[in-house]
């Protein structure tokens, strides 16, 4: 299935080239014994193979008894990063042929082991690859577009909840609230086959475009608002700490996993946050 979720307004500004500054952490939150999300950035060293497939980000949450959904995130993003690099065809259908690797390695991992049974994940890549920027999703990991002062949802999640917002049985506030908002209608390696949603085209970047991806930890606490508001304030180390932060002074009842990449142009400086008053310095 190929998808695109909101449209944000195109800008013309167009420098040369851009770099990508990424941040990635995880936080095992306040409740749980053991971390089952995983997150990664995969920079390329060498410039053609940058040039032809990009900076790789994902997000991955995995569900399953024991250290299951341990193995499950593990695996995707492992095999994804190693996948998406190898495969020879164009970067959108590297990625999608990345998440279907994953999923059969994922399904037939469970398959094998019996104490891995019934292992699932979500997983949530953003590809960042000279001016443009495309995606690619299975479950309720999102991927959300900070451009200007607003903050734009790009993946749609694969949760029941949703379903039922989609047929006007839930209002956005309910399903926010619902106690079984977390069951996914979709994931990776529960079937030898999975439906990944990918961009059908590529979205341009501008300067100064912030990306954020995150697992249901993050957004199940904190509103699009304070992650935009977070993103905006602070540069991608400083704002995943301050989300992950957050999330756990209300709770942290589950795993919290935040990335975040800022886009500047090649050469600049990143921006230094200047705080709303400034000493002015007067000489006499
Ligand atoms: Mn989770």
């Amino acid at each position: 299935m190929w998808h695109r979720w909101l449209k944000p307004k195109k800008k013309n500004i167009t420098p040369l080239a851009y770099e990508f500054v990424v941040s990635v952490q995880t936080d095992v939150g306040c409740r749980r014994e053991s971390n089952e999300d995983a997150g990664r950035c995969v920079k390329p060293h060498d410039p053609e193979l940058l040039s032809n497939k990009g900076v790789l980000v994902m997000v991955a949450d995995g569900m399953g008894g024991y250290a299951a959904g341990e193995v499950a995130s593990r695996l995707a993003v492992d095999v994804i990063s190693r996948a998406y690099y190898e495969e020879k065809v164009t970067a959108p259908v590297a990625l999608k042929k990345a998440f279907e690797q994953a999923n059969r390695a994922i399904y037939e991992q469970a398959r094998k082991d019996e104490t891995l049974k019934g292992m699932g994940t979500t997983c949530t890549a953003l590809v960042l690859q000279n001016r443009s920027a495309f995606a690619a999703h299975v479950g309720d990991s999102r991927l959300y577009l900070v451009r200007d002062d607003a903050i734009y949802q790009q993946t749609e999640d694969h949760s029941a909840v949703r379903e039922m917002v989609k047929r006007g049985l839930l209002s956005v506030a309910e399903a926010q609230r619902h106690p079984e908002r977390n069951v996914l209608v979709r994931a990776m390696g529960r079937h030898p086959n999975v439906e990944v949603v990918v961009w059908e085209e590529p979205l341009s970047v501008c300067a100064g475009d912030r990306f954020l991806l995150c697992s249901d930890g993050l957004h199940d606490l904190v509103t699009d608002e304070e992650m935009k508001q977070a993103v905006l304030d602070n540069d991608p180390p400083a704002a995943c700490e301050r989300l992950i932060a957050l999330a756990k002074q209300r709770g942290g009842h589950d795993n919290i996993t935040v990335g975040v990449v800022q886009v500047q142009p090649v050469g600049e400086d990143a921006p230094v946050n200047m705080p709303k008053t400034r000493q002015v310095e007067v000489r006499l």
